[in-house]
This record gives structure tokens, C-alpha cells and sequence, in this order.
């Protein structure tokens, strides 16, 4: 089935297309973390994986990005190896949609324009790992991650597991709540930083079944509160890496960057390769770890969204 409403700048795949036109529950996933979040090959296996998880528990999945210029919804796997694999893929947040697509060239989506693709195509639960935020020294670099301005803007649920130490937690957080997006803590009353379950803030508020999110995420659509809503779901205990370890792991990653003077868009991408580095790997077995177990939340909340929750087929 082809739907005839689909945006004409976007393409879709069959499946993805079809699952939209039925109602069936349909989760987007980001593909910077594959092309600039992880070394390979891991990211491409990381990449596959995730999306069968995704349709193992009955939801189909549509990872973004664009390609030649055009924003895709829904990848092959050689997709997946050419975004895993190429060197010259650009990181691309909403400012850059409208170079990439108009140079004909490749794109890795963040969490901010992958939000916005997928709104485009009439996708409401996105699954990633970590949300860009507010970085450390942010009052004098200004560098606040565009995934937060879109989150107050377009109207999709990420499922992540919080936000990294590289960034500053408390004033994130405190941004969020100015441009009025829900962060929830699933099954959790602290907000999750990442590679541990603890951050040292709360989570402003607590949900603790798909069902419920999803409840939420009807309520502030229907009340015509525009914008995202943040499911922040902790590692796994037997997977998270302790706060205070990964704490100085990230402080030496931050000075090394300060050191060779890289901010900005490479800021990000660099410290997450750093950490893995220092590491010696155990930061990205952790980081996949909590990938796919947003993979499974999000997929039940697919379903819940879309009125076919687990048990229905
Ligand atoms: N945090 C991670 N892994 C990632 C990213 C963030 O743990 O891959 C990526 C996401 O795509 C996120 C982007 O949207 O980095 C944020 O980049 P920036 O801070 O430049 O907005
Ligand atoms: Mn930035």
C-alpha cells in the first residue's frame, strides 16, 4: 500500500508506510549514533539489531537519515553499512536538513532532526541512547544541543536513558522544563545519566508503565501542548558502569577536548570515541546495553500509542 499523503520530500519504505496507514505502531530511530556515536563495526551490528528487537515485540521499526539529499525513513541494511561505514557522512541537526538535501548528499539524523523527520512522516515514539543537552560551560560557549529546542517544539516521545555527565545535568534539565517538555523517570524517581542509574537530580516526574506513557503523551497533544516528552529509562543494573567511575572517566575526556581545542558540533562525537577509548570498550558495551533496552520500552509504548498494546495481535 502506497498512502498518498506522505510529504513529497520524503521517502519511505514500504513497510513503514504501510504500518503508518494502518495504525499499527511504528518507532523511529536516530542514525548519528551510528554514524558518529560508535566505531565500527559495532555500530552497524548495534544498528541491526535494535531494529529487530523493535520488530520482535510487534512494531515496526523506521530508522532515519538522509541519503543522496533525501530524507529516508526507514533503511536497508545497506543503508545501515553505508551510514556505519562511510567517512564522509555529515552530522546533521535541523540547521543542516536544508544543505544536506539540497547538496544531494549523505546525512546522519540527531535526536533533533530525527524528531523532525519523523514528525514529518507521522511518527510519535523515536528510541535513542543519550539526548544532546546543555554543555558544561555553557555560559560562556553557548553551546546548548538543538535536540532541547526541538523537544519544546515537536510533538514525538524520545525514549533515551537520560543525559551523559559530558553535559551539565541540572541546567538541562532546567531548560527542558522552560520550554515545557515532560521528563518522566520510568519505573525511577531519579533521572538516569546515561551509563549509571544515578545523576544526583530527580526525575521531575515518574511514570512506570507503557501504558502510562502513552496515556501522557495523549494528554499534552490533546490539550495542544506542542512538543516532545522525555521517557528518561535507567540502564539496567547488571549493565550500568558507577557514577563516580565513569565520573572521571568523563572529566579526563573533557580536558583532553579543552586541550585540543574541538568544540561545537565535534564536541559530542569526540567525547563519546574518547570515552570509549579510556574505557578500553566497556562504555560502548554499556552504551548498546541501554540502546536496546530503550529499544523494548519504546516498542511497548508504540503499541500503547497506537492502541495495540502487548497481548493484542
Ligand atoms: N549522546 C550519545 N550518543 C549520541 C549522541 C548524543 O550518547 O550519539 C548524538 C545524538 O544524535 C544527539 C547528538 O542528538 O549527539 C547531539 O549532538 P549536539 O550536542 O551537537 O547537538
Ligand atoms: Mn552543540
Amino acid at each position: 500500500m502506497s498512502p498518498t499523503h506522505q510529504h513529497p520530500l520524503l521517502t519511505v519504505t514500504d513497510e513503514v508506510a504501510t504500518a503508518l496507514a494502518e495504525g499499527r505502531p511504528v518507532v523511529a530511530l536516530e542514525s548519528t549514533i551510528i554514524s558518529h556515536g560508535m566505531p565500527y563495526p559495532a555500530n552497524v551490528e548495534m544498528a541491526v539489531e535494535v531494529e529487530g528487537i523493535v520488530r520482535s515485540l510487534g512494531a515496526t521499526p523506521a530508522t532515519i537519515a538522509v541519503l543522496d539529499g533525501r530524507p529516508r525513513i526507514g533503511l536497508a541494511p545497506d543503508d545501515l553499512e553505508l551510514l556505519a561505514s562511510h567517512a564522509d557522512v555529515m552530522k546533521v541537526s535541523v540547521r543542516d536538513l536544508p544543505y544536506v538535501v539540497a547538496r544531494g548528499v549523505h546525512g546522519a539524523t540527531t535526536v533533533a532532526s530525527t524528531m523532525r523527520l519523523a514528525a514529518l512522516a507521522g511518527i510519535r515514539v523515536f528510541v535513542t541512547g543519550g539526548l544532546g543537552g546543555v554543555h558544561r560551560g555553557a555560559e560562556t560557549s553557548f553551546d546548548v544541543s538543538a535536540d532541547l529546542t526541538e523537544l519544546g517544539t515537536t510533538d514525538v516521545a524520545v525514549v533515551c536513558a537520560g543525559v551523559k555527565s559530558i553535559l551539565d545535568i541540572g541546567l538541562t534539565l532546567e531548560m527542558l522544563e522552560t520550554l515545557g517538555v515532560p521528563v518522566v523517570g520510568y519505573g525511577s524517581d531519579e533521572f538516569p545519566s546515561f551509563f549509571s542509574r544515578a545523576s544526583g537530580h530527580r526525575a521531575p516526574m515518574r511514570v512506570d508503565t507503557p501504558a502510562d506513557v502513552a496515556a501522557m503523551m495523549r494528554a499534552k497533544w490533546g490539550l495542544g501542548l506542542d512538543g516532545g516528552v522525555v521517557v528518561a529509562n535507567p540502564i539496567p543494573v547488571e549493565d550500568e558502569i558507577p557514577a563516580d567511575e565513569i565520573g572521571l572517566i568523563i572529566d579526563r575526556a573533557l580536558a583532553d577536548m579543552d586541550a585540543l581545542g574541538i568544540s561545537g558540533k565535534d564536541a559530542t562525537p569526540y567525547l563519546l570515541g574518547r570515552i570509549v577509548e579510556l574505557t578500553d570498550g566497556a562504555s560502548l558495551i554499556a552504551n548498546i546495553a541501554l540502546v536496546r533496552n530503550n529499544a523494548r520500552l519504546g516498542a511497548a509504548i508504540a503499541r500503547e500509542f497506537a492502541g495495540w498494546p502487548v497481548g493484542v495481535e
